[in-house]
């Protein structure tokens, strides 16, 4: 799913990579190739043209964030966009204050209905509904044969209809009053399809949509027809009015254009796709995942999401600047220490960067979190005037820090010591610790980092 979109989409980031930081060139040649991939995925024309807009407004509108490559910045962004885009939250399947729930499954012939009704009746009874499933595909009786034996396998409900019963609408009426009388929460109705939109089956559903007032209208397309599924949803919604999608077949090579068109199309959100044929092969679809999934970099973006919130980004700058004009105090060494410390573990934190970004040459390191602690306690010790000048700091002085924090004077020697070099060697750096020329650079610390 997504496959090829990913593979190209990756690429850009890849390529933008190389890239010291983002300017109006990089970006505009990044912009063309995700516009390309977009459109080769099958994209609808008016969102490629939305979507690559708003990305171009917001690469440019943003700061430059020195802690970030263009590549992590320009990820960032497609993946907002590719969310809101896909739909900013999880859609989950509505239901009436009072029970039963209308369910009405509707769309072309072979999307996938009746095989989603029966995946749907099985989701939704693992996550505590009584469903009930009746079939209304009067023209065909295979049909509602199949939604029978759908149901048998899974051991669930449907109803099969009085001998007076001849009509879709009655059929449903007769569904819902079975759920009424034993207690079924819910009532998915299996409609009949055409091979095309047609004025007939059109007339049918608004008369079973106005007499059963369902809470959900789904439609069902499949994902291997593109275009051809947002095409036709928005013209059920305009005729008829739907509530949500199911996308069928994504298991198979589908590019991805209808999963990424359909709601800026229709203005309903994508609520399951289908992800094969048997039963169980239903998800609930999650714009975030989809998101992180085609971007391939689930795991990396977790790690932007971690460092943005744990770095602060006013921090980091003021700090760049107390490097450049040689002001770098002891209490700024404890302050980049608890950064540090704040992300947890480095080595997780590496693990997941696969090939990425400036830190990667830090992989061998060890953190000794417990060495960090130490010295944080150590700094905490000194009085302000010590922290802000560390000339101070003499043989009476440091004999009182380490009683101060149960340490001993080698340790405050060592610490000056590195604080020292830290000084020396972070001059000479333009970006902190999470800077850009980290990856290149001897910690200058090596104690609390084990080596
Ligand atoms: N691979 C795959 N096949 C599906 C999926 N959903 C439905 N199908 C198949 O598509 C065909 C048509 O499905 P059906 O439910 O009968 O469509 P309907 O005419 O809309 O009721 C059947 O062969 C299903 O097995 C899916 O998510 N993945
Ligand atoms: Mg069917």
């Amino acid at each position: 799913m997504f496959d090829s979109l990913s593979d190209k989409l990756q690429r850009v980031f890849k390529n933008l990579r190389g890239e010291g930081k983002l300017t109006a060139e990089n970006m505009e040649a990044a912009l063309k190739e995700i516009r390309v991939a977009l459109l080769e995925a099958d994209v609808h024309f008016k969102v490629v043209k939305s979507f690559i807009e708003a990305v171009r407004a917001k690469a440019m509108g943003q700061e430059v964030l020195s802690a970030f490559s263009p590549a992590q910045q320009v990820t960032q962004i497609v993946r907002d966009e590719l969310i809101s885009v896909l739909g900013t939250h999880t859609s989950r399947l509505r239901t009436a204050n009072q029970p039963p729930t209308v369910v009405m499954v509707v769309g072309l012939q072979g999307s996938g209905k009746t095989t989603s009704t029966a995946k749907l009746a099985r989701h939704l009874s693992k996550n505590g509904h009584r469903p009930i499933m009746v079939s209304v595909d009067v023209y065909r009786p295979a049909a509602r044969q199949q939604l029978a034996v759908l149901a048998k396998d899974l051991s669930l409900p449907i109803y099969e209809g009085a001998a007076a019963e001849s009509k879709p609408l009655e059929l449903a009426r007769g569904a819902k009053r079975e759920a009424e009388l034993s207690g079924r929460d819910l009532v998915l109705i299996d409609t009949a399809g055409r091979l095309h939109i047609d004025d007939a089956l059109m007339a049918e559903l608004q008369e079973l949509k106005e007499h059963l007032r369902p809470t959900e209208v789904l439609f069902v397309a499949d994902a291997m027809t593109g275009q051809d599924a947002v095409k036709s949803a928005d013209e059920f919604h305009k005729r008829l009015g739907i509530t949500g999608v199911v996308l069928t077949k994504m298991d198979g090579d589908a590019r991805g254009g209808a999963a990424l068109s359909i709601r800026y199309i229709t203005g309903q959100p994508l609520k399951f796709i289908g992800t094969g044929e048997k039963s169980d092969a239903l998800e609930a679809f999650h714009p975030d995942r989809a998101a992180s999934r085609i971007l391939g970099m689930g795991d990396m973006l977790s790690f932007i999401e971690k460092v943005e919130s744990a770095v602060d980004q006013k921090k980091t700058e003021q700090m760049q600047r107390k490097l450049l004009e040689d002001d770098f105090t002891l209490e700024d060494f404890r302050d980049q220490l608890k950064q540090l410390r704040k992300l947890g573990p480095l080595e997780s934190l590496l693990g997941m960067m696969p090939q990425l970004g400036p830190l990667k040459d830090l992989k061998n390191m060890k953190v000794d979190e417990k060495e960090i602690t130490r010295v944080v306690a150590i700094i905490d010790s000194m009085t302000y005037k010590e922290r802000a000048n560390h000339m101070l700091i003499n043989g009476a002085r440091r004999r009182r820090i380490a009683r101060g924090s149960g340490t001993s004077v080698q340790e405050i020697n060592n610490l000056l010591k590195q604080y020292g070099q830290a000084r020396k060697m972070m001059k000479s750096m333009s970006g902190g610790l999470l800077g850009k020329k980290m990856g290149k650079m001897k910690l200058p610390f090596p104690n609390p980092f084990g080596g």
